[in-house]
């Protein structure tokens, strides 16, 4: 077997790859057989993700649903789960804020409310102004709460796709923590380096689609190897 060191990286050569990929389980680890010779990802081919949204959000890689927050709109939750990367990869995500589809306002009609977003993954990547947003549910129009009006922009049917052109797409912008001011949860959990994101309007855009596509780890991590996956019927998606 071929080992390239250097520091605490060691890269293996590709003859070294298809010998390991053909040694069968990996000592001390209890592992399905089948498929000899198919190395699969494990755990720490993993990277954890953090996501906050003020109020609720759906996430999207490569087309596929990976994560949905688990509470409708309130009380604010972390949403922490485990995903196997791939690059190039596109994230997509819809977020609402809590309002009502006829009015855009909260609680009853007496509230505005608004939104925020903000996203870390293990391998570096993180939510700024580079990401795409386009809002697709706007009101109350004028901030008009006495006789609340909202425009509503029908959604692409394939929003989350890798191929959806959002060329013409605004980018994000960044709001302040103060102006969003999210939860205690969001403090228990790592969002370093990430920003908050939205349209530019916090209040009053409320069903906003985020899109990124991120080419390899930010965090300088090398590309992983293209893994076998499974393809989750669409049906499920
Ligand atoms: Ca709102
Ligand atoms: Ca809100």
């Amino acid at each position: 077997m071929i080992l390239l060191c250097a520091t605490a990286l060691c890269l293996l050569a590709p003859a070294a790859i298809n010998a390991q990929e053909g040694a069968g389980p990996r000592p001390g680890k209890k592992e399905k057989s089948g498929g000899p010779g198919i190395a699969k990802p494990r755990m720490e081919d993993t990277v954890r993700a953090n996501i906050y949204a003020d109020n609720w959000f759906k996430l999207y890689l490569n087309g596929n649903l990976v994560a949905v927050d688990s509470i409708s709109f309130i009380p604010h939750n972390v949403v922490s789960v485990d995903l196997l990367p791939e690059y190039p990869m596109t994230i997509a995500v819809m977020a609402k804020d809590n309002a009502d589809p006829a009015t855009g306002l909260e609680y009853d009609d007496t509230n505005l409310g608004d939104g925020g977003f903000i996203l870390k993954l293990g391998d570096g990547t993180v939510t700024n102004a580079s990401w795409k947003a386009k809002s697709f549910f706007h009101g109350p129009i004028d901030r008009d709460m006495q006789n609340p009006k909202t425009r509503h922009e029908a959604i692409p049917e394939n929003w989350f796709a890798v191929d959806l052109d959002d060329s013409a797409w605004a980018n994000a912008v960044e709001h302040d923590e103060e102006a969003v001011g999210p939860k205690e949860p969001f403090y228990e959990n790592d969002f370093a380096g990430a920003k908050w994101i939205w349209t530019e309007d916090l209040a009053l855009d409320n069903t906003v689609i985020f899109r990124t596509t991120i080419l390899s780890p930010p965090n300088g991590n090398p590309v992983p190897r293209d893994w076998p996956r499974g393809k989750i019927d669409e049906s499920n998606r």
